[in-house]
């Protein structure tokens, strides 16, 4: 395994560092305080292809793999966890389901929108009870005629408010089986699906994170995903990629906040030398910088196998497991750095440390990774 990337992959990441430095980089720490959601920057990175990054270019996608797709998440993500998480939503989880299993006419309705980045979408899985327990949702969807008929609320959903599209996973047999639930699209303005509450946030403070609330909202249904019975397992083949993209938001971040470490490191005179000078201090870099290596490599292992359309399920979790734990090592050991100056918002790195605690929570739990992982090991033996 090396880290060489192909040419195209590094003219993406070129174009995802100029955007980045240019258009989010100067308005992160307003956004951040204020919890605002920047939609207009995702309309602009879809006019640059990075809104549907692994959309076949017939449905007005850019047509790249997941070794492109990590360097585009890592990239902005090196500079804002929020926009990088909620690029990473918009591509894996909407998107992906759509293009995983929708029929022909769904992809060609939905997904130029969505690559274009002139629609935002929304995936709802998860509900105030059943987070990790995801295939227990109480949401329902009851046919009706051709139609069917949605109850219900989902929670913590990036772009709960703001999206012109989601994804809803909801029950549509009887509780207590995982070939119960359903999903389909619902589109904004389709009256009963209004947005709720917005969450105020430790971290990831300009990645909208809200409720979507069902009330007889009436879908028809042509707007099914799949067969009916098939949401959960859609649902968990659908997390297998968002989970690799969750890794690549969490390296992204940990390089950001070692990359302001170890500059800081070498300037920062104390005893009259750079501090990076002591042993406890090079022992941090050190640490920080093998661990990030190799989260990478388990998550160009997770993204080869998926673009070779190989199961990914283990290596998705591992990559996710690690990743997301590195990241929250490295921020933290950033500040430990940066010192009393770290602890500030005039300095980069408490940004970094409060958006990294999101990535070994959200799109399951370092606990739920590891249940799959050991179930996936098991399984070989
Ligand atoms: N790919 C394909 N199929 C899968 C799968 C995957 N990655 N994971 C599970 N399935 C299938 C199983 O094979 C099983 O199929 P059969 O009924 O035909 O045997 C079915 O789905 C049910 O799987 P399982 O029995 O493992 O379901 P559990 O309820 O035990 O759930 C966990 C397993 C805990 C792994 C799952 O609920 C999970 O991932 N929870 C976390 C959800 C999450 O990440 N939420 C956050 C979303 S934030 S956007």
């Amino acid at each position: 395994m090396s880290f060489a990337t192909d040419e195209i992959a590094e003219q993406v990441r070129t174009l995802a560092r100029d955007f980045a430095s240019r258009h989010i980089k100067p308005y992160i720490m307003q956004w951040d305080e204020a919890q605002t959601f920047p939609a207009e920057t995702f309309h602009e990175m879809g006019k640059l292809g990075l809104m549907g990054v692994l959309v076949p270019e017939v449905y007005g996608g850019s047509g790249l793999n997941y070794a492109a797709y990590k360097v585009v998440i890592e990239e902005i993500s090196k500079v804002c966890g929020s926009i990088g998480l909620s690029l990473a939503a918009h591509n894996s989880l909407c998107t992906s389901h759509i293009l995983l299993f929708g029929k022909e006419e769904q992809k060609r309705k939905y997904l130029p929108l969505l690559a274009s980045g002139e629609w935002i979408g929304a995936w709802g899985l998860t509900e105030a009870s059943t987070g990790s327990d995801a295939g227990n949702m109480q949401c329902t969807a009851k046919k009706e005629g051709n139609t069917w008929i949605l109850n219900g609320a989902k929670s913590w959903i990036t772009h709960g408010k703001s999206s012109q599209v989601a994804v809803v996973i909801a029950r549509t047999g009887e509780p207590g089986t995982r070939n119960n639930t359903t999903a389909f699209v619902v589109e904004r303005g389709t009256p009963g699906f209004s947005g709720g509450k917005k969450e105020n946030k430790l971290g990831m403070r300009a990645s909208e994170t809200a409720e979507m609330i069902f009330d007889n909202c009436i879908i028809p249904d042509e707007n099914r995903l799949g067969n009916v019975g098939e949401g959960f397992k859609q649902s968990m083949q659908v997390l297998d990629g968002g989970r690799i993209s969750i890794a690549c938001l969490s390296v992204g971040i940990a390089k950001g906040a070692f990359e302001a470490a170890a500059k800081y490191s070498k300037e920062r005179r104390q005893f009259g030398q750079p501090i990076c000078n002591f042993q406890g201090i090079g022992f941090k870099i050190a640490d920080m910088a093998t661990e990030i290596d190799a989260a990478e490599l388990l998550i160009m292992r997770a993204c080869e196998l998926k673009d070779q359309h190989k199961k990914v399920t283990r290596e998705a979790a591992m990559a996710k497991y690690y990743a997301s734990e590195v990241a929250v090592k490295v921020a933290t050991e950033a500040i430990q750095i940066f010192g009393g100056n770290g602890y500030t918002k005039e300095f980069p790195v408490e940004k970094f440390y409060r958006d990294a605690k999101l990535c070994t929570i959200g799109e399951g739990t370092s606990e739920i990774q590891k249940i799959v992982i050991a179930r996936e090991t098991l399984n070989g033996f």
